[in-house]
């Protein structure tokens, strides 16, 4: 079950969920159990929109009355390109999308577009010079109950690429008073983990739900002190350099960091195996430039 947003009310649960998880029982139902099952789910589910959603529709946040066309327009991200959903699987009802998997909740939530809304995920990681553990720039949430690290992104701007909003959030989320100059050396070499929805953030609902796009950009010891980190309140309460390893982190989070660890393994491994061709390389030429002056 996808975690619910502090302000959301709890999202239902019945067997239309849980079927993912209970194949058996699932597919033992016979079609009117599964028909009523889907009734109970759709009349139970609780419709939420929030209040800062509704105040900033025609701002950043949709009308109600947004059409299909321009929704089917809104583009998702597929191999690593994006997609107008007309040319998706993803299904429309009363001419809004449907978030591909279910939630247990409707309504926008505190989300402002119908379907996807997007995002972008800078991971900056370094290499702690005491513990050897890789780490990488956290913010601790401001809006969860629990106590949650994440990844320092945020929403992309109307018309903004991608790639400025990877700069912009990680400035004005984590760093406001770093540098352009450092910043740049910062996001200069970055490879992209993942582009995709993450399901997992506590503000999806049936009716909206984030689409990211991760890059790691990996710094060394001495670039990542020239880095000052600053906490923004009201998004997060404590900003930090923490281990990769860290358990439980914020909705998909966890699974971009894996993907960071993995990129920083194979860097490392190709980076080793230069290193190795080089060795042998010179080693071989020593003893072919020895046997030819014999
Ligand atoms: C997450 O929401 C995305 O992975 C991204 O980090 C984040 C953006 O939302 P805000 O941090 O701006 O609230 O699911």
């Amino acid at each position: 079950m996808i975690p619910t947003h502090p302000k959301y009310p709890q999202r239902f649960c019945n067997e239309v969920i849980t079927k993912s998880l209970d194949d058996s029982e699932w597919n033992k139902a016979t079609r009117e159990q599964k028909k009523r099952w889907v009734d109970i789910y759709l009349t139970n589910r609780p419709i939420y929109t929030d209040q800062t959603v509704y105040d900033n529709e025609g701002i950043w946040a949709d009308c109600s009355s947004v059409s299909y066309d321009t929704l089917s327009k809104r583009q998702v991200w597929q191999n690593d390109e994006l997609v107008p959903l007309y040319k998706t699987s993803i299904q429309f009802n009363n001419g809004k999308p449907v978030t591909p998997v279910l939630t247990g909740i409707t309504g926008r939530g505190m989300l402002g577009k119908f379907g996807p809304n997007h995002a972008a995920d800078p991971i900056i990681t370094r290499y702690n010079s005491k513990t050897g553990d890789l780490e990488f720039v956290a913010g601790l949430r401001a809006d969860t109950n629990e106590e949650l690290w994440c990844i320092p992104g945020g929403m992309v701007d109307e018309g903004e690429s991608v790639s400025l909003t990877l700069k912009r959030e990680f400035k004005e989320e984590v760093a406001k008073n770093c540098s352009e100059n450092i910043l740049s050396k910062i996001f200069k070499n970055g490879t992209v983990l993942y582009s995709g929805p993450t399901y997992n953030d506590p503000r999806t609902t049936d009716q909206a739900w984030i689409e990211t796009y991760v890059v790691h950009y990996h710094i060394d010891n001495e670039l990542s002190k020239q880095l000052p980190l600053t906490s923004q309140p009201g998004e997060n309460r404590k900003v930090s350099w923490i281990s990769c390893k860290t358990p439980n982190l914020y909705g998909d989070h966890k699974k971009f960091i894996e993907l960071a660890i993995l990129n920083q393994k194979k860097k490392e491994n190709r980076i080793y195996k230069i290193y190795l061709l080089t060795i042998i390389s010179s080693i071989a030429t020593t003893i072919l430039v020895g046997l030819y002056f014999r």
